[in-house]
C-alpha cells in the first residue's frame, strides 16, 4: 500500500513506535519535544534578519526581553523542552563544556540526548543554511543518577539520531536504525509533513565537499585524492566541489544528490590534527544517518561509530558520503592508493 499524503513526522514516529518491540510511548514523546523545538528554532531562524528591525536596542527585544544570540537561545530551548518530556537521564550538548545536569526537582528517565543545538551558526547573518543535530541512546549504567559512561557510548548505540536544516524550507530527517525519512515543514499547517520516504544515498556521486582552504596543512595522501578527483578518466567523471561550510547542509545536499564530505585531520595544523567535528554531536549521528541511507562515514582508521568516546568533545576527522566515495577517499588517506 503506498504511503498517503500527509504524514506529518508525529504520525510516523507512532508508527515506527508500533513497529519496533522495544519502542514505547516515551520514546515517542522524547522526539515530540525536538520536533516542537525545531519549529520554533526555525521561526526565530526565519526572523532572524528582522532582529535590528525589530528593535534589539540595548539588548532589549519588543517585549522587553533581553535578545539572546540565536545558538544560546536554542541550546536553552532544546534543554528545557527535553528535560520537560520527563524520560531523559542526562544531557550534552556542543554549547557546554559539561554534562547538563537535570534540573532540581525534574522527573528524570532512560533516555540521555547530545546535541548541537545550531550548527554552523556563524553563517547565519549571511542568510546561509544552519541545523540542529541530535544523538540518541539510553541510559546503560545502573541506578537513578548518570555516570560518564552514559554519555560517552560508542555511535553504535544510538538508537535515533537527526538533524533540522533551516534552509529555503526547513526539513527534519531522522532514523530509528530502520532507514531513513526525511519531512519537510509546511508553515501553513506549522507540521513537518513526509516528503522524502526512505532516503537512499548514491552508491557514488560527483560532489565533493571539503574546506580546501586547509590544503598547505594536508599530508600527500589527502592531496593525491583530490589530485585524482580532479583529473579526468575513463572510470569517473571530475568532480564538482560544494562547500557551504555548515555540516548539516553540505551533509544533506551529498545525502540526496551523492557524494562525499570530508573534515579530515589537518595533519600540519597543531590546533586540528584530528579536524573539528565533534564525535558525539556531530560525526555519530551523520555517521547513523547516513550508514541507514546506504553511506558509509569513517574517520580514515576506521567505522565512526565503533569509536570509543573518550571525552564530551572529541574531535574526529570525517569523511561520509557515498560508499564507493568514501572508500575510494579512505583508500587514499592511507596511502593505499596513490592514482
Ligand atoms: P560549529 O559547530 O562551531 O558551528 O562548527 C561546525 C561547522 C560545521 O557546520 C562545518 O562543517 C564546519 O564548521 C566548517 O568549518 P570550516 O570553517 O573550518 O570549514
Ligand atoms: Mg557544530
Amino acid at each position: 500500500m503506498s504511503e498517503p499524503l500527509g504524514i506529518t513526522v508525529t504520525n510516523h514516529v507512532l508508527s515506527m513506535q508500533h513497529r519496533h518491540e522495544g519502542a514505547r510511548g516515551a520514546f515517542t514523546h522524547l522526539l515530540n519535544e525536538i520536533i516542537m523545538a525545531a519549529k520554533i528554532i526555525s521561526s526565530e531562524v526565519n526572523k532572524a534578519g528582522l532582529v535590528d528591525i525589530l528593535g534589539s536596542t540595548g539588548g532589549q527585544n519588543i517585549q522587553g526581553e533581553t535578545v539572546k544570540k540565536l545558538d544560546e537561545f536554542s541550546n536553552n530551548l532544546m534543554i528545557d523542552r527535553l528535560y520537560r518530556s520527563g524520560h531523559v537521564a542526562v544531557l550534552a550538548s556542543e554549547e557546554d563544556a559539561d554534562p547538563i545536569e537535570p534540573p532540581r526537582g525534574v522527573q528524570t528517565g532512560e533516555y540521555v540526548v547530545l546535541f548541537d543545538p545550531l550548527d554552523g551558526s556563524s553563517n547565519i547573518d549571511a542568510n546561509v543554511s544552519i541545523g540542529t543535530i541530535f544523538s540518541i541512546l539510553r541510559k546503560c549504567s545502573k541506578g537513578p543518577e548518570y555516570q560518564m559512561e552514559d554519555l560517552l557510548q560508542p555511535g553504535l548505540k544510538q538508537v535515533a539520531a537527526g538533524y533540522v536544516l533551516y534552509g529555503s524550507s526547513t526539513m527534519m530527517v531522522y532514523t530509528t536504525g530502520n532507514g531513513v525519512s526525511g519531512f519537510t515543514l509546511d508553515p501553513s499547517v506549522g507540521e513537518f509533513l513526509l516528503s522524502h520516504p526512505e532516503i537512499k544515498i548514491p552508491q557514488r556521486g560527483k560532489i565533493v565537499s571539503a574546506n580546501m582552504g586547509y590544503w598547505d596543512y594536508w599530508d600527500e595522501n589527502l592531496k593525491n585524492y583530490f589530485r585524482y578527483l580532479r583529473t579526468v578518466t575513463d572510470t569517473k567523471p571530475v568532480y564538482s566541489l560544494r562547500y557551504i561550510g555548515s555540516l548539516v547542509a553540505d551533509f544533506h545536499r551529498n545525502l540526496l544528490y551523492g557524494g562525499v564530505f570530508l573534515y579530515p585531520a589537518d595533519s600540519k595544523d597543531p590546533k586540528k590534527p584530528y579536524g573539528k567535528l565533534r564525535l558525539l554531536y556531530e560525526c555519530n549521528p551523520m555517521g547513523m544517518i547516513c550508514e541507514q541511507a546506504g553511506g558509509l562515514a569513517s574517520t580514515g582508521d576506521g567505522r565512526v561509530l565503533e569509536v570509543e568516546p573518550s571525552d564530551l568533545h572529541q574531535r574526529v576527522p570525517l569523511i561520509i558520503g557515498s560508499p564507493q566515495d568514501v572508500e575510494e577517499a579512505v583508500a587514499f588517506i592511507n596511502g593505499q592508493r596513490k592514482e
